[in-house]
């Protein structure tokens, strides 16, 4: 591609990369209570695949969802307050950190729920089509999701109403400690193809790659084509959730874990940029993230007399987080 602009992207990996090392150090901190699911050494998927959607087209994520609700634009103060449970967070501090929600700039959420969130999406676009909205959505989901129910129901009727979703699996090697070879029979292209999609593989650890890939498939889509299915793989480097920085899990031999390490989607988008720019855009994402630290330690708790507020659906009309 041509248009990719490699600042762009760096800047969108490097301010996932140290809004979740914030992020941890928040955990530890005592100010996000129930700990994270760290995106660490995953960016590269969230920054390609936003940086191939328009403002209106729509996302979902997954429980490990920081990356994908930053890359598609939210404000990362505002989602720092979220996570850390105050009024002024993108959901009034009531989603925190696995269903944060911008509507406004197409965040339909995070989800804990594993394999949810393709429903979600796929019913999301579908809608918005029939009314007649020229948007696409992409999902992205980990290869523990491939066996789950739903998102395959999701495949199925993507696939028969030709809904312009992309379904993006980052397939980091395990769910929790269980590894894909463990629990996956056949492929995970191998679905996408029971369904009629096509699929492709990427180096999520190549923001550029993932950008592409995303952009061929969004264009097929936008011209009438149906779902498509990207299959990234990736490595996470850090835990599966920080818990595990209490109690050490065997599950990763250490010489995978720096080989997955030795491979770092901000080191190489970086080396993409003059050292001057990329030095310039560091101390840019240093300074956003200083000052999103304090406004979500700013922002008072929510009054628990308001516990019951904001239960129920208000009406159908998008809203910005928190609006
Ligand atoms: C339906 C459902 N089953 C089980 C869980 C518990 N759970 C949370 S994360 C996780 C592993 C998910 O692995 P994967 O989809 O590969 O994503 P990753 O954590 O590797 O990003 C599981 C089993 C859940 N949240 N939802």
């Amino acid at each position: 591609m041509t248009d990719v602009d490699p600042v762009r992207l760096y800047r969108t990996v490097r301010l996932i990369r140290r809004f979740e090392e914030r992020a941890i150090d928040l955990v530890r901190a005592g100010e996000i209570v129930g700990g994270i699911h760290p995106y660490l050494g995953q960016e590269g998927i969230a920054a390609g695949v936003c940086a191939a959607l328009r403002d209106e087209d729509l996302v979902t994520g997954t429980h490990r969802g920081h990356g994908h609700v930053l890359a598609k634009g939210a404000d990362p103060a505002r989602m720092l307050a979220e996570l850390c449970g105050r009024v002024t967070g993108l959901n009034r501090g009531r989603g925190g950190s696995m269903h944060a929600a911008d509507f406004g700039v197409g965040v339909l959420g995070a989800n804990a729920i594993v394999g949810a969130a393709g429903a979600i999406l796929t019913g999301a676009v579908w809608a918005r089509r029939r009314r007649g909205d020229d948007v696409v959505g992409a999902t992205f989901f980990g290869d523990g999701a491939v066996n789950e129910g739903m998102l395959l129901e999701a495949f199925n009727l993507a696939a028969l109403w030709r809904v312009p979703v992309l379904f993006v699996c980052e397939n980091n090697g395990y769910a929790t400690t269980m590894p894909v070879a463990g629990a996956v029979a056949g492929s995970i292209a191998g679905r996408a193809a029971a369904f009629g999609m096509p699929a492709a593989a990427v180096d999520g650890q190549d923001p550029e790659a993932v950008r592409d890939v995303t952009a061929a498939a969004v264009a097929r889509m936008r011209a009438g084509g149906g779902p498509e299915l990207v299959e990234a793989h990736t490595y996470r480097f850090d835990a599966h959730h920080t818990f595990e920085h209490q109690v050490r899990l065997d599950y990763r031999p250490p010489e995978e874990v720096a080989a997955g390490r030795s491979r770092d989607p901000v080191d190489i988008q970086g080396a993409r940029l003059p050292a001057p720019v990329r030095a310039e855009v560091d101390a840019a994402v240093e300074a956003e993230l200083a000052a999103a630290v304090d406004f979500a330690l700013a922002g008072p708790h929510p009054d628990p007399a308001s516990a019951l507020d904001h239960l129920y659906a208000s009406g159908r009309t998008a809203r910005t987080g928190g609006g």
